[in-house]
């Protein structure tokens, strides 16, 4: 098969090798994996970081005396440090290390809106977003009668800015919004949203989910006010993630779990909480998963951020030419700022067909609505059928993606 230019320019290609799970075979055809938005794979070095930890290492952090639980504790805080590096943070009391984007923004919801919501307050989300950017908020209005308001998006899936800032007012105590939508990819202009947002005192959460694999995130440069992110969409492991927040912020807000770790004293009429960021991380933290997260910052920081965003940008580029030269078939998410996930339909095929199809040739989609029902139901469509391209994808995905999407064609002839 001809390579196009893309992949032969590009070193990060050879990437593709550290990344032993797309060295496979899926139903007789060699994997073809364009899930990673979804979850990304992890290479060897994180595999192997939480390999020796779990071998050597383990032991509970923070409360050990013993050689284990302080090999255990520098580990997992120097993840914390590499966190705090790779999105220049302007202290480590400001990485609250979570489960992933979800509980960060239900920490937000809780911990920070809950407190100061009363009625006739408003919540600003856009209808880009990840049920995760959704309903939290929505519970929060329910516990505080405060109101909802959603910013429309254009034919693109873009934000339409202009409603946006006819939302914003003194009345918005939060907004809440995705550095890159996981359904449509679209890139949100930040800084220009958050330079306005600012103005207005408007307090802003960016979902960045789907940010963090794609590009270099530097919170300070970026002016937001809290920023969530999941390890497994950066090729760290399962169930690990961060919220970044202005320290003045957290050190205000109260924690909404308690439990060991979040305390310096505990009596029946009273406790102290610990200070900044363990007061947020009650319990057992997810050791492992950390030390497995700080391995993929290394990693990524090896890559270099740069190279990758060129990278997928190029190969985003290639895959839609290809989709576009189809016939019957449909992009949806057309955003002139767009990361490397692209969403589609073809003809009148249902997505979930079509994936599975796909599958039976060894190319992984997701297919659905992504999480982002409201992005669907504004395209009037049941879902689509989601390509997401990392690091470690070339061109010759891009290739047998078409070629298995003919071949489907055929079948639904
Ligand atoms: N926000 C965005 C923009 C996301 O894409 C996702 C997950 C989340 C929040 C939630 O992340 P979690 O790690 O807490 O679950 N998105 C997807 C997806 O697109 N396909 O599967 C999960």
């Amino acid at each position: 098969m001809n390579q196009p230019q893309v992949t032969e320019t590009s070193d990060i290609t050879y990437c593709r090798s550290d990344f032993p799970a797309l060295h496979q075979e899926v139903n007789g055809h060699p994997l073809v994996y364009l899930d990673s938005a979804a979850s990304g794979q992890q290479p060897a070095s994180v595999i192997d970081a939480v390999a020796r930890y779990q071998r050597e290492d383990h032991a509970n952090v923070h409360r050990g005396v013993h050689t284990l639980s302080h090999r255990a504790t520098e580990l997992y805080e120097g993840a914390r440090d590499k966190l705090c590096d790779f999105i220049n943070a302007a202290s480590r009391a400001e990485i609250v290390l979570t489960s992933g984007t979800t509980e960060s923004i239900n920490l937000v919801a809780q911990s920070y809106c809950r407190p100061i919501l009363q009625a006739g307050d408003q919540v600003l989300i856009t209808w880009l977003e990840h049920h995760s950017n959704i309903v939290p908020w929505q519970l929060v209005c329910e516990q505080t009668g405060a109101e909802l308001l959603v910013a429309p998006i254009n034919d693109r899936g873009e934000v339409e800015l202009n409603e946006l800032r006819k939302l914003m007012t003194e009345r918005v105590k939060l907004l809440g919004i995705g550095h890159v939508s996981n359904a449509l990819g679209s890139i949100n202009p930040l800084h220009e949203i958050i330079a306005d947002a600012r103005k207005l005192g408007i307090t802003v959460l960016v979902d960045g989910a789907q940010g963090m694999p794609h590009m270099n995130v530097d919170v300070q440069a970026l002016d937001c006010d809290f920023y969530a992110f999941s390890g497994h969409k950066m090729f760290g492991p399962t169930g690990t993630g961060v919220l970044w927040g202005r320290e003045a912020l957290l050190e205000a807000m109260p924690p909404y779990k308690g439990g060991g770790d979040m305390i310096l004293e505990v009596n029946f009429d009273n406790t102290v909480f610990n200070e900044l960021p363990y007061k947020f991380e009650a319990g057992t933290p997810n050791i492992s998963g950390t030390i497995g997260l700080g391995a993929a910052v290394d990693y990524l920081q090896s890559v270099g951020m740069p190279n990758i965003h060129e990278h997928e940008k190029a190969l985003h580029r290639y895959m839609v030419g290809k989709l576009e030269a189809m016939d019957g078939l449909r992009l949806i998410g057309t955003a002139k700022n767009q990361a490397s996930v692209q969403s589609f339909m073809l003809n009148d095929i249902h997505p979930h067909d079509l994936g599975t199809i796909l599958d039976h040739q060894g190319v992984a989609v997701r297919t659905g609505h992504h999480c982002a029902m409201p992005v669907m139901q504004r395209f009037g469509i049941p879902g689509t059928v989601r390509a997401s391209l990392g690091l470690y994808n070339n061109a010759s995905d891009v290739d047998q993606l078409v070629t298995a999407l003919e071949k489907a064609r055929q079948v639904f002839a």
